[in-house]
């Protein structure tokens, strides 16, 4: 197996604490000072944006030729473009609202992929101080232990997790609810909800929950929780059973194919636009 991006995930994990240790200092201050984006409850913070600058900082100057996706750039209006160059996939603050709040589950997510093929990922629950690191074919750790995900084959015997975006458009809600009714009623043993996308994944690639899924992520918010899912002998499916897509914004992560299409079967679907979606015309 080549070392080519050992260093490249090196650098990643090292950004990553440090920008970990900004979030934990920020708490302390300035959480909230925030605005808002696409409505009153899709939040962001400096410290989401100054995290993102850190880390797209510290890498061009190492990988002057690789590219970067990163939730505050798209937000200011660069392309979400995947190419088969070397990109980084950033979430500076995965459970930006659970930072405002002080909610302990906030992570710094970062994917790295290669010919459209993520080769390293790496999620920092920054207020856990767990350091979930995973290497395409070289499976998934937690602070350096090795992650599997659950053995558990009944959903009957499962917990899901599972989470409801900032879309409040009624369609999108009610489809939300009536899949989240049905599995509810399944029944499953329990529903969970993080409050972000990159700790609901490490908590399935943990073995502590059997299952995530979610219509409304983002790519950032996944891309490194999708490697470390797979390298913990998880599977990703699209909610309606297909090859998942990580542009479309729809994902289940499982334990295994056997819950990921019992979830399918609940799921009322909807697709919302695509994170690569031709920006409209100014
Ligand atoms: C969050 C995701 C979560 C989703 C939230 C939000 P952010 O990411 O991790 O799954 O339900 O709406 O998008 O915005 O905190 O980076």
């Amino acid at each position: 197996m080549d070392d080519l991006w050992q260093d490249a995930m090196d650098h990643a994990v090292a950004i990553a604490r440090k920008s970990g240790q900004m979030v934990r200092e920020a708490l302390r201050d300035d959480r909230k000072v925030m605005m808002t984006k696409s409505s009153s409850i899709d939040l962001v913070t400096q410290t989401d944006q100054k995290v993102e600058q850190l880390i797209i900082k510290s890498v061009k100057e190492k990988f002057p030729t690789h590219r970067f996706i990163g939730e505050e750039s798209v937000a200011a209006g660069e392309p979400c473009d995947l190419t088969d160059f070397p990109t980084w996939i950033i979430d500076p603050i995965d459970g930006t609202t659970n930072f405002v709040h002080a909610f302990p589950f906030v992570a710094v997510s970062i994917g790295f992929c290669v010919n459209k093929q993520c080769e390293f990922g790496v999620v920092y629950s920054c207020l856990q101080d767990q350091m979930f690191t995973a290497r395409r074919g070289r499976g998934a750790f937690c602070n350096g232990e090795p992650l599997q995900v659950s053995t558990e084959e009944d959903i009957s015997r499962s917990i899901i997790a599972t989470e409801f975006g900032s879309n409040r458009e009624t369609e999108a809600i009610d489809r939300m609810f009536s899949s989240l009714r049905k599995i509810v009623c399944i029944p499953v043993q329990g529903v969970r909800s993080a409050g972000s996308a990159a700790v609901n994944m490490c908590l399935v690639a943990s073995g502590c929950v059997e299952a995530y899924y979610e219509i409304g992520i983002h790519v950032w918010d996944v891309a490194a929780g999708s490697l470390l899912v797979t390298e913990a002998g998880g599977v990703l499916m699209d909610v309606e059973g297909g090859v998942v897509d990580l542009m479309s914004r729809r994902i289940i992560a499982a334990n295994n194919r056997t819950l990921a299409e019992r979830i399918v079967k609940e799921i009322d679907s909807f697709s919302p636009t695509r994170d690569d979606a031709p920006l409209p015309k100014q």
